[in-house]
């Protein structure tokens, strides 16, 4: 047999492991003495390399699962609600792209701004408020949290500014409220910013943490965005023109200057 022959024979040899089934039909050519050419030879080579490779990547994705289900076991179970979803499709004046954020985007708020997420349970629950991933670059913001109309949390966002570029750079709230009790069926967490500077923030995602674990395709049912009624200057040009001239007749600061307008110009 030629030197090549001999190399196929070691080559089945060694490949003939249980690990390789898929090419028992070569192996069973080079016992027959059936030669091949060293480009069959090599292309069989690369073909096990892969196979070694991705079955390398198939044990560490087990691994990683594993370690996973460590962590349930641990007992907290969370889920994240991406907030500029409720706004509407990403990429828009108010949900900016922003690579640093979840979902690649979040949601722009301002003073007086309000959004409502209602989640829904099959069975009592038992929660906590784990936190919200925001931005900021600029003036603080002051956040308040509700459940079901009752104020449950509150932060600061930090107080700094980097010529634009924190805006992408997102951070928690830390932990709002911890051990909420509430019965199956419908509610209400609110997000208000009571008060910002001319830029606001921005909202990313919100963390609720459950003691057990809870359908994610249920937990969020619908949301709202409430814009403020008295806008700052910075949210009246971000939100445009048109939008502008809409709040311009529904805002009551500006319906006041009108009256006060046209009582002066009476009298
Ligand atoms: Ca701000
Ligand atoms: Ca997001």
């Amino acid at each position: 047999m030629s030197n090549n022959g001999s190399l196929h024979v070691m080559w089945c040899d060694v490949m003939r492991p249980h690990i390789f089934k898929w090419r028992c039909d070569y192996c069973a050519d080079c016992d027959s003495g059936k030669k091949h050419s060293r480009f069959k030879y090599l292309l069989n080579v690369i073909m096990d390399i892969i196979s070694l490779i991705l079955k390398f990547y198939i044990v560490m994705s087990t691994f990683k699962l594993k370690t996973l289900s460590k962590c349930e076991d641990s007992g907290n179970f969370s889920y994240g609600v991406e907030l500029e979803n409720i706004m509407g499709s990403r990429g828009q004046a108010r949900t900016p792209w922003r690579s640093g954020a979840s979902n690649g985007a979040s949601l722009r708020f301002y003073r007086g701004d309000r959004l409502i997420v209602n989640v829904c349970f099959l069975k009592e629950v038992k929660f906590t408020l784990a936190g919200i991933l925001y931005s900021n670059d600029g003036g603080v913001d002051n956040v308040d949290v509700f459940v079901n109309g009752r104020h449950a949390g509150e932060f600061n966002t930090r107080d700094h500014s980097e010529g634009g570029h924190l805006w992408n750079r997102f951070y928690s709230s830390g932990i709002l409220a911890q051990h909420i009790e509430l019965p199956s069926g419908k509610h209400e967490i609110e997000i208000k910013v009571a008060d910002s500077d001319c830029y606001g923030l921005e909202l990313d995602l919100l963390v609720l943490t459950f003691e057990e674990q809870v359908d994610p395709h249920l937990l969020y049912c619908d949301g709202r965005v409430l814009l403020s009624l008295d806008p700052t200057v910075c949210a009246l040009h971000n939100d445009g023109l048109l939008k502008f001239w809409g709040r311009f007749f529904r805002n009551l600061w500006y319906i006041k200057l009108n009256v006060c307008l046209l009582v002066c110009f009476f009298c």
